[in-house]
């Protein structure tokens, strides 16, 4: 019954200026021997990216971006390893990852980088997940503004999955994500945690990438690398909001928090459930 917890999707980034892991997998080789690490602590998905979204980042050309990602995804992808997805918001990119084996694309745009994208989903057969952002990378902490950022967040949401249906992404393929630190200050953040059911109550999906992220350096202090903790606390209130993917640097960590706490709330659960 513990197969009721989340889906882990870990973070495999190869960029030299990432956010979360400083450029240690800017090759490809270290790239994928880390993803094969993740998928032995239990990763169902591996995100592979090559364009940084942290705060401030610059863009990645075209052809740099697809020199960083199609050999990690090529070599990942084998039939009995996780599953694995491109973090990419463009359509060529996209197009080569899952000629290369990628089976889910990360669009942090939702779409709105390349409207194509809906249509190359639609076309692969993919499955895809749609992230909410306030602005774009470059700009988006600069003073994020909100009536109701759950509202808000919700009602972008609820319009990008129905432009991906009308463009033929069949619904029951769409992830959807509320962009945790996307445009957003530490309060809309906690507050979309915090109501994250209502997210949740759209029907899909709801994937949460709070993994290491400032905000969490900005409640307990600790830098990139001491907030696996914070990410955890957040990770368990989340699915017990109803959260159905966590996208995190530290699987082994999110992996078991989540098999004890969905063993928690599973009335009747026993050991003889992970036989
Ligand atoms: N966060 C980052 C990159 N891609 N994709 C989704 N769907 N959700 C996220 O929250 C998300 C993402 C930035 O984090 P990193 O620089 O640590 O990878």
């Amino acid at each position: 019954m513990t197969d009721r917890r989340p889906i882990v999707m870990g973070v495999v980034n190869v960029t030299p200026d990432s956010f979360s892991d400083g450029g240690m997998f800017a090759d490809a080789g270290a790239a994928v021997a880390h993803g094969e690490r993740l998928a032995a602590d239990g990763a169902d998905v591996l995100d592979v990216g090559g364009e940084s979204t942290r705060p401030g980042a610059s863009p990645v050309g075209e052809q740099e971006e697809l020199r960083r990602v199609v050999p990690v995804v090529e070599r990942l992808a084998t039939q009995a390893g996780p599953r694995v997805s491109i973090d990419t918001t463009k359509v060529a990119v996209a197009r080569a990852a899952l000629q290369a084996g990628a089976r889910i694309v990360n669009d942090v745009s939702a779409f709105r980088a390349a409207p194509e994208m809906a249509e190359l989903v639609a076309a692969s057969g993919a499955s895809c997940c749609l992230m909410h952002m306030l602005g774009e990378p470059r700009t988006m902490q600069e003073r994020p503004r909100y009536g109701d950022v759950v509202s808000e967040v919700k009602a972008f949401l609820e319009e990008r999955l129905a432009f991906a249906v009308a463009e033929g992404v069949p619904e029951q393929r769409i992830w959807l994500d509320p962009g945790i630190g996307f445009g957003k200050t530490v309060e809309h953040n906690l507050e979309l945690l915090r109501r994250l059911d209502e997210i949740v109550a759209i029907g899909r999906p709801v994937a949460v990438g709070t993994s290491r992220k400032r905000f969490i350096g900005q409640l307990t202090g600790r830098p990139e690398g001491e907030r696996v903790a914070g990410t955890v606390a957040t990770l368990v209130l989340a699915f017990e909001r109803g959260a159905s993917v966590v996208r995190v640097h530290d699987v082994a960590e999110a992996v078991d928090a989540l098999t004890v706490a969905a063993a928690t709330v599973t009335p009747g659960w026993t050991t003889s459930s992970t036989a």
